[in-house]
């Protein structure tokens, strides 16, 4: 902790900038000081620096080698570019091995003949790998993976920006241990200015039950593991997926990635999935930060549309890695067993031969604060028998009211779990009730029980205040 007053603050404390990766949170506090005739009000500053000190850290010398495998598709010339020239700039020379361009099947004249002739000038290895016909991120990724060479490949989406440092702490995991997996922490570059704002390093990546990634909050576990020191690495759960580096030959045992997804979507879950259950690690390296511009819309197009490819390629990850608790992806997107997904038998015996670990297991100890409850007394509906009203999250958001609706059975809105915690949940949110006589709100899990805890006997009540959830006159 640094407590500096504002005529100290004179380096500039954005992220990044003169090295210092800081988290500033700044507190104001005046104190009054007495001087004769004069009364100055001193205003003191007290800023937090979460002591980063990344700056500091000592790499070994002879870290792997890595190719840099960026797929596009219709990219814009300057993000494009921008990714390839930071990558460039702020690697050194002796970890990059070359930087492989995947194109999938663009349409812009600009990405063609003209990016080739452009990065040929570059001071490093720049090829472009042209997909035959649009082929989507997966396949795309996994033809630029065979085609280069170095020790270590890193994915980055083709709209980033590298920072400098970005790329030692990530090979140094590996070089530690060739079974890590690492992502940078994911800074944010507005698509609207462009401009770079810092990502936060006490979140890390989780997935609700409709099996949608989401970030959530560093747990207190996870902090105390590492002692509280935030410059070693985050244990996550799942990746969001577009940026992460991984050795070459353990990219190849674990199996890449599934062939059978189409285009993009569920993948970068199934590739989480599937590092924990089967003897790998997964992090995020707070020392490590890469800019992504994070668009409004997907600028791809879907054949077929997005929601089925979507489900299929969730199917998919769902029946080949989530055991019995798959049960709360289908319970709650009614519709998508309908949805084909293709032959399995492919990934289940990978599954078998690098006998890989139950999902429980996973949610046991990789990722106990999961949204799906690792242990649970009921999976359902909440009805009322004699008015045949459900409780129905009336595909509401977080802090709004739970509501109730006519019992269709159809899953989606009306699935709720009672879970050993006592809670009960829907995706993930929690029934909360605070005042005496509610209402019933749907907040955050907080796994404190307190106003998040229900009791069950033949009606189901909050133990905080006695309100009924669901009462039967
Ligand atoms: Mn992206």
């Amino acid at each position: 902790f640094l407590l500096v007053t504002m005529a100290q603050c004179e380096y500039p404390l954005i992220p990044g900038q003169a090295g210092l990766s800081v988290s500033a949170y700044l507190y104001g506090y005046s104190s009054l000081l007495e001087d004769d005739k004069y009364i100055f009000i001193k205003k003191y500053i007290y800023i937090y620096f979460s002591v980063r000190s990344c700056k500091n850290k000592l790499y070994p010398d002879d870290l792997p080698r890595t190719s840099v495998v960026i797929v596009f598709h219709n990219e814009a010339w300057s993000t494009l570019l921008r990714t390839v020239r930071s990558v460039i700039d702020r690697s050194p020379k002796s970890l990059l091995e070359e930087i492989v361009l995947v194109d999938d099947a663009s349409e812009r004249d600009f990405l063609k003949r003209p990016l080739e002739q452009y990065v040929r000038r570059m001071e490093v290895p720049v090829r472009v790998v042209r997909m035959e016909q649009r082929s989507g991120l997966i396949r795309a990724r996994l033809k630029g993976a065979s085609l280069s060479t170095g020790q270590v490949i890193t994915f980055l989406d083709a709209h980033c920006e590298c920072t400098v440092g970005w790329l030692e702490p990530l090979l140094a995991r590996i070089k530690l241990d060739r079974k890590t997996v690492v992502c940078p922490i994911i800074d944010v570059i507005s698509d609207d200015t462009f401009e770079y704002m810092a990502g936060s390093d006490m979140t890390y990546g989780g997935f609700n039950w409709k099996l949608n990634f989401r970030w959530y909050p560093v747990p207190q576990r996870e902090m105390d593991r590492r002692k509280g020191d935030r410059t070693l690495p985050v244990r996550t759960p799942t990746m969001a997926g577009g940026l992460f580096s991984i050795d070459r030959d353990y990219f190849q045992e674990i199996g890449t990635y599934d062939a059978g997804m189409d285009i993009w979507g569920g993948e970068n879950l199934e590739i989480s999935f599937r590092i924990w259950q089967c003897g790998g690690t997964l992090e995020i390296v707070t020392c490590s930060h890469v800019g992504h511009v994070f668009r409004k819309a997907t600028p791809y197009t879907f054949p077929g549309g997005t929601g089925q490819i979507i489900n299929k390629n969730n199917r998919r990850l769902a029946e080949v890695w989530m055991d019995e608790f798959k049960n709360f992806f289908y319970i709650i997107s009614p519709g998508v067993t309908k949805v084909d997904y293709g032959d399995i038998t492919s990934r289940s015996s990978l599954r078998q031969k690098l006998q890989c670990k139950p999902f429980s297991w996973y949610l046991e100890n990789v990722y106990p604060d999961s949204q799906i409850p690792r242990h649970y007394y009921s999976l359902g509906e909440i009805r009322n028998v004699e008015t045949n009203q459900c409780l129905d999250n009336m595909a509401r958001k977080e802090n709004e009211k739970v509501g109730i609706f006519n019992c269709h059975g159809m899953g989606g809105n009306q699935v709720f779990s009672y879970t050993a915690n006592k809670e009960i949940r829907t995706d993930d949110l929690c029934l909360d009730v605070s005042k005496l006589n509610g209402p019933v709100m749907m907040l955050k899990c907080h796994h404190l029980k307190g106003n998040q805890l229900w009791e069950y006997d033949t009606m189901v009540r909050s133990v905080c205040t006695s309100v009924c959830c669901v009462c039967r006159s």
